[in-house]
């Protein structure tokens, strides 16, 4: 009944000219509970989540998009989505992979000279300084194509690709280690390390090997150093996860495994499948690798060079130490690092139990040569019962463990119960649950991986949306809920459906600790971080021709693209290149010419290529593609391709015919405009702008603008002089253009002082 009457309302109050917004701000929460049918629970959870327009969330997380081959970064804890990174897959808004930068980017992920425009990306780890999380840079592994990629937070964007040199798989990655010396990338299904080398399966244990990849991080350089990477040579067993040892275990790296059984399936020549076969055995191994010892072997010389690239083999790993293994109960997933290093948790996956495996007594063993057997390889095994402090049945289908700020609480996913199970590693109890739907995988605590969890909230990664959502077909999205972890027992907040790939795994960082650039040092290339060799300055911009090749040295600022034409034979092949001469916050201009699979997005200072052939003659617009002004839509050219040796028949761009009246209410539309422009600039600098940095860089911007109308202003006042109103009128509305922009960055940072407590000076 009642909400007949108020749509009722709003309709008659919405026909009045009234916000029908009025009618709800009128309600009290009690009639929106109502309304709603909302408990006491609902509403408290909606507190903790919402973050009021203008108010910032506390956390960014950054989860692999899985198969979309991309990242997604959001917010906690409103759970809002703040953008799509372009890592494996081309991503059109940020012209990654349509410009000519950001395609060399992913030709580095070629392999054997083919392009892989997609990827399967596991696991993110976010740089760490001391083993916290430093905000630097993001690396994320690709299982599909084992492949690993840098993001350099600065500016979000992918910098770097580099393709494993001896893998076919890979699911262990990326983990670093306490200072990003290296990340850890761990094979998964078993295949030679020759490079095309072919074996039949019928000499798997002699031919195929497993591994673990360290490679080597220059943070200086904010790259992969691939020379200085090494590779450590594993049995056929499908390592798993990984995890870097920090504080006591500094030094090591810990790698578990699935089907260390190396059974090889066939159901088509009658053989049970693989499931059964690699699940067999009650145990699996973790592998244990002093990884700062096996560098110093490497730079020894004591590696071999397999595919140009340097690989420990397990002999040699063994005679020096540095390799071991311990059984860990059948097929398990999660091996993750306590934050103090003590101890490694690791989750059963078909078994109920974790293991707390304690680091100390591993330590103990090795130095005792205290071993239980040796694997079929050689390499020594420490017994379960000297390596394991405390096993704790948590639930069905442990997968991966976080940590809290709180000492020795950890969280585990449970897969099969779809719950989180909260515990205590140190006495070996579990403290409380709480369900999920369904099906989680991962989950992430706030700087959970660090030496310095943050606590507060767990986001669940769940599997599957079931009946979560409204339906959008077969293909469901993911659900990643949130739960508040502050208190005793764990309260689910959120749910948020996740429609980009199979996200495995996120890491949260706190949002203060991440310095992004609002703009380019003018004239950067965004992917090498180096200055861009087209770069243009305002006023040199120009049109090169050289035989069949035309390159065009182009700007771009509010709201014009220089040049406006671009002539071309048929057959030329055309590079343009745009440099964004704004400086002001969010002023990207996008670029596109019609037809030809091109897209830049240019950040203010960026410089960016796009390069095609112009194989077809004919006339193809081109355009900006961000709504960036008033007249975003007047951002615009032609690119003319022109037939071999076309001759103009006529000669002048059609007149507009205007009038010495036009040109005179045109100089009064400027003068108008300069009164509100000096009553803004009188409130500016009546206020401390000075102390407001965004307001500065909006004042220097707005400043910039108007200081281009002198010039236009003397052309129009020529052209007035000689009578030629048709120029003179043209000019004069240029100058009113340029006024347009700094009035609307005057009343942005009018509006941003007014709302920021600006005070009057004197
Ligand atoms: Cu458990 Cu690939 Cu990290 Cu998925 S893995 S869940
Ligand atoms: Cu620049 Cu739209």
């Amino acid at each position: 009944m009642k909400r007949l009457n108020r749509t009722a309302i709003s309709l008659v109050v919405g026909c009045m000219g009234f916000a029908a917004s009025a009618v709800w701000s009128a309600d009290t929460l009690q009639d929106v509970l109502k309304e709603r049918g909302l408990s006491q629970q609902d509403l408290l959870a909606a507190a903790k989540t919402y973050v009021p327009t203008g108010k910032r969330d506390e956390f960014v997380a950054f989860a692999s998009g899985g198969q979309s081959g991309q990242v997604i970064v959001y917010a906690i804890p409103s759970m809002r989505i703040l953008k799509y990174i372009g890592v494996f897959t081309p991503e059109p808004w940020q012209g990654y992979g349509f410009d000519e930068s950001s395609k060399a980017v992913l030709k580095q992920g070629r392999i054997d000279g083919k392009d892989i425009t997609w990827g399967d990306t596991h696991h993110p780890a976010i740089s760490e300084t001391n083993g916290e999380y430093d905000g630097q840079f993001l690396f994320i592994n690709d299982k599909a194509n084992p492949r690993l990629a840098v993001i350099d937070l600065r500016d979000f964007e992918t910098k770097q690709i580099v393709v494993n040199p001896i893998f076919k798989s890979e699911h262990g990655g990326a983990f670093v280690t306490t200072n990003s010396e290296y990340v850890i990338e761990a094979a998964q299904y078993a295949a030679p390390l020759e490079n095309k080398k072919f074996y039949p399966l019928e000499e798997f244990n002699e031919k195929y090997r497993g591994g673990i990849t360290y490679w080597k991080f220059d943070r200086k350089e904010g790259r992969i150093d691939p020379a200085k990477s090494f590779s450590l040579e594993l049995p056929p067993y499908s390592q798993d996860l990984s995890d870097a040892g920090k504080g006591a275990s500094e030094g090591w790296s810990f790698t578990n495994s699935f089907c260390s059984e190396r059974y090889v399936g066939g159901i088509e020549k009658g053989r049970p499948p693989y499931e059964a076969g690699c699940s067999a055995k009650d145990t699996d191994y973790m592998h244990v690798v002093n990884w700062k010892k096996a560098a110093e072997l490497v730079a020894a010389g004591k590696a071999k060079k397999i595919n140009g690239h340097d690989v420990l083999m397990m002999e040699t790993a063994v005679k020096e130490g540095v390799l071991f293994l311990i059984p860990e109960p059948k097929s398990p997933h999660g091996v993750d690092v306590t934050p103090d290093g003590k101890h490694i948790i690791v989750a059963g996956k078909l078994d109920t139990h974790v293991s707390v495996y304690s680091f100390e007594k591993i330590q103990a063993a090795i130095k005792a040569g205290k071993f239980e057997s040796k694997d079929p390889y050689g390499i020594p095994v420490i017994a379960m019962k000297d390596a394991v402090s405390t096993q704790v049945s948590l639930g069905l289908g442990p997968l991966h463990t976080q940590y809290d700020s709180k000492p020795c609480v950890a969280y585990t996913s449970l897969y099969v119960d779809s719950q989180v199970a909260k515990w205590n590693y140190c006495e070996g109890k579990v403290l409380d649950k709480v369900s999920v739907h369904y099906n989680i995988g991962h989950l992430m605590t706030m700087e959970g991986d660090s030496t310095k969890p943050a606590g507060k909230y767990l986001v669940a990664l769940n599997k599957l949306a079931i009946d979560r959502f409204v339906p959008v077909g077969p293909l469901h999205p993911q659900n990643h809920q949130l739960i508040d972890i502050s208190g005793d027992k764990m309260q689910l907040l959120y749910d948020m459906p996740l429609p980009l790939g199979e996200p495995h795994y996120a890491v949260a960082i706190d949002a203060k600790k991440l310095k992004p650039a609002v703009r380019y040092k003018l004239g950067t290339d965004s992917r090498t971080d180096k200055p861009h060799p087209a770069a243009t300055k305002a006023g040199e911009e120009r049109i090169v021709k050289k035989g069949n090749k035309v390159e065009v040295f182009g700007t771009l600022i509010r709201s014009h693209i220089t040049p406006e034409t671009i002539e071309v034979e048929v057959g030329d092949e055309v590079t343009i290149n745009l440099t964004n001469l704004e400086r002001a916050q969010d002023e990207t201009h996008g670029f596109t010419v019609s037809t030809f699979n091109t897209h830049a997005s240019v950040e203010p200072g960026k410089t960016v290529s796009v390069k095609f052939k112009a194989d077809k003659e004919g006339v193809y617009p081109y355009y900006c593609t961000e709504f960036c002004s008033a007249l975003h839509l007047e951002m615009q050219g032609y690119l003319l391709v022109k037939p071999k040796g076309w001759k103009p028949t006529k000669t002048g761009l059609a007149a507009q015919n205007y009038t010495e009246a036009d040109y005179k209410a045109t100089v009064k539309k400027v003068a108008d405009t300069q009164v509100i422009i000096d009553s803004v600039v009188a409130y500016i600098t009546s206020v401390n702008y000075k102390d407001f940095p965004e307001v500065v860089a909006m004042v220097e911007d707005a400043f910039d603008q108007l200081g281009k109308t002198k010039d236009i202003k003397a052309k129009h006042e020529a052209a007035a002089a000689k009578k030629d109103w048709e120029n003179a009128n043209l000019w004069a509305e240029q100058v009113w253009q340029y006024q347009v922009k700094t009035a609307d960055l005057g009343l942005r940072a009018k509006t941003f002082l007014e709302q920021n407590g600006a005070k009057k000076v004197k």
